[in-house]
């Protein structure tokens, strides 16, 4: 028997099953169906939508099956229109926008399959792993209808067993990544939209009685006190199990609940805390009589106190970045490995910096894995972005789901210091009402790390060089964070010397977005747009600026590396790149690098 508060995202179908075990199965390797899976496009979804336009999985409910199911002839004469053998093979995980030159622009359903060899263990459980689809995805293993899931950046997974085959098994995907109205996002944003299984995708093999959760986290510095829980997937009371930490010599015996839950809780004076400077890990494994786990954690407690963040009780400045999942050198997209993830934060790290936010949606878990290792701290965000429907009960239930699987899969990732609800949202009262919840869910989920959302700046009346932040979402968060473009949209850098600030929250102020455009190469006067020196000259004085701010605890300009976008279409300096980026798409550093990069290595 599974128990689990996420039951609400099955019901909307937003996952055939239950986010709560996200952590439990993601740390397992398995069987990797990455490589090679043959595709069919399909942009009248005439695999899904009969001629009537009714869905083929409603009409035959038993099996739940789909056309492009790899079904059967029955017969020499059965009209079978479509062969997925003959059909082109695209690389899992990728996007197709840039494996497929047909497909740069496109956006709706693609059909993936991946067939494959099986031997599942008996008396095991099986489940398929996938890291993440952009956005909606059909999933169909041996032509049955296994479930749906929304979302484009977040992990999700459906239990197999019994459904696997001993020997050869087909697997097909109907991806879709048209965009909705009442999607999250919506249909408008300022980043590619990538289609495709961009995330790795496993079949995962675990106990009967599996480990589904477990959580480790500081509790207080003085005391070095770490408190725990682990779940395992059946609620029998008195299962066995022991939690160590060989470098601390730690070995706790425990004993589930009739929740099949335990919680724990322990001191030693000899932990050594995570922080940028010493990203201590420890490896900690949990094991029962049928199951074992292993992650590498670190420690550290993250707060706020009037206008100032503490890592570990310490004042910290935040020497942030914004950094989007892609690497476009050399005509590619999303980020598919763990070297180009490296690479990015290779680069936050020659910049000095000790955070990144990565923006708008959740990253590939290597990042965060990388950066629990690199010593970096992280903002994590979820796509609420600009202009949601905020008054649709599902579009909130999806961002909620969305927030559920992101906060699960990196609850013991140290380098996670804040979730992010929302960027650039409008105040009003039903936006304002949406967040409020959400936050309040994410509280619940995690209340030890930070809840922020990137809002606006706003000019006081009648005092246009005074800028104010007023928004009842800032009462709910623990930051005042905030985006802004002065010297770039409306205005030029030196009006930055004119600007005073008036903040009235006493909370730590964070700047989350300020950057200008610059064709990397392009050089003339500081004044002349697109220029390296304007985009120098803009940093030099935003810095300045924003050093009157009373509380500020940092910033994450907008952004390392130049970013496909649709919205981007000046010919011979934009050509689909939004071109804030300290790094040009060929991997090039302009000169802003340079300011930003010596500011933080100046800065206490
Ligand atoms: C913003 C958005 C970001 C855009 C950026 C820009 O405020 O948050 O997604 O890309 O501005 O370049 O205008």
């Amino acid at each position: 028997m599974r128990i689990s508060v996420f039951v609400t995202g099955l019901i909307l179908g937003f996952s055939s099953t239950f986010a709560g075990d996200i952590n439990g199965l993601s740390s397992r390797e398995g069987l990797s169906l990455n490589g090679d899976w043959k595709i069919i496009v399909d942009p009248y979804e005439n695999g899904y939508y009969n001629y009537r336009w009714l869905p083929f999985d409603a009409e035959t409910h038993a099996s739940r099956s789909a056309y492009f199911m790899d079904s059967k002839a029955q017969s020499p004469t059965d009209l079978i229109e479509y062969d997925f053998d003959k059909s082109k093979s695209i690389q899992v995980p990728g996007d197709w926008n840039t494996q497929i030159a047909q497909l740069y622009y496109y956006e709706g359903t693609v059909w993936y399959r991946k067939k494959f060899d099986y031997s599942p263990s008996e008396n095991k459980k099986q489940f398929i792993f996938f890291d993440a689809v952009n956005y909606k995805a059909e999933v169909y293993l041996n032509g049955h209808k296994l479930g749906t899931h929304t979302g484009g950046f977040t992990p999700f997974y459906f239990d197999v067993t019994n459904r696997i085959h001993k020997g050869s098994n087909s697997l097909v995907v109907k991806v879709d990544n048209k965009r909705l109205k009442e999607g999250v996002p919506t249909l408008n944003t300022d980043w590619w939209n990538y289609g495709g299984i961009t995330r790795k995708v496993r079949v995962i093999e675990t106990p009967e009685n599996f480990i589904s959760d477990f959580e480790l986290k500081l509790e207080s510095v003085e005391s070095k006190t770490v408190n725990g829980h682990i779940q395992l997937s059946d609620t029998t009371v008195g299962v066995d199990l022991v939690v160590s930490i060989p470098e601390l010599k730690k070995e706790l015996k425990l004993k589930t609940n009739d929740s099949g839950r335990v919680k724990f809780s322990f001191n030693t004076k000899k932990l050594e805390l995570w922080s940028p400077e010493n990203p201590k890990l420890y490896s900690v494994h949990i094991t029962t009589a049928d199951d074992e786990l292993s992650d590498r954690i670190g420690f550290r407690t993250i707060r706020t106190e009037g206008k100032k963040i503490l890592l570990n009780n310490e004042p910290v400045f935040l020497k942030g970045i914004c950094i989007h999942e892609e690497y476009p050198v050399d005509g590619q997209g999303r980020v598919n490995n763990a070297e180009k993830a490296k690479q990015l934060l290779t680069w936050a790290k020659e910049l000095n910096c000790n955070f990144v936010r990565l923006a708008h949606y959740p990253h590939n878990e290597e990042m965060l894995r990388l950066a629990d290792e690199m010593g970096i701290m992280v903002w994590e965000e979820v796509p609420v972005y600009w202009t949601i429907d905020w008054t649709n009960e599902d579009t909130y239930k999806n961002a909620e789901n969305q927030l559920s699987e992101v906060m699960l899969r990196d609850r013991n990732r140290a380098s996670v210091i804040i979730w992010s609800l929302a960027n650039e949202t409008p105040v009003n009262e039903n936006r304002t009402k949406f967040l409020t919840r959400l936050a309040e869910h994410a509280k619940n989920i995690d209340n030890s790390r930070l809840l922020s959302a990137a809002m606006e700046r706003h000019d006081k009346e009648g005092e246009p060089h005074v800028y104010v932040v007023e928004d009842p979402l800032a009462e709910v968060v623990d930051l005042v964070s905030f985006n802004q473009y002065t010297g770039w949209y409306g205005s030029t850098p030196d009006l930055c010397s004119k600007i005073k600030w008036e903040i009235s929250y006493d909370k730590p102020v964070f700047i989350s977005e300020f950057g200008a455009g610059c064709k990397q190469g392009l050089h003339g006067d500081k004044m002349h747009r697109w220029t390296e020196e304007y985009q120098e000259y803009l940093y030099e004085e935003t810095i300045e600026m924003l050093g009157q701010i009373d509380g500020l605890c940092g910033f994450s300009p907008w952004i390392l590396v130049d970013f496909r976008s649709p919205r981007r279409v000046l010919p011979e300096i934009q050509d689909d790149f939004n071109r804030k980026g300290l790094i040009s798409d060929e991997g090039i550093k302009k000169k802003a690098f340079f300011v930003l990069q010596k500011f933080y290595s100046e800065k206490e």
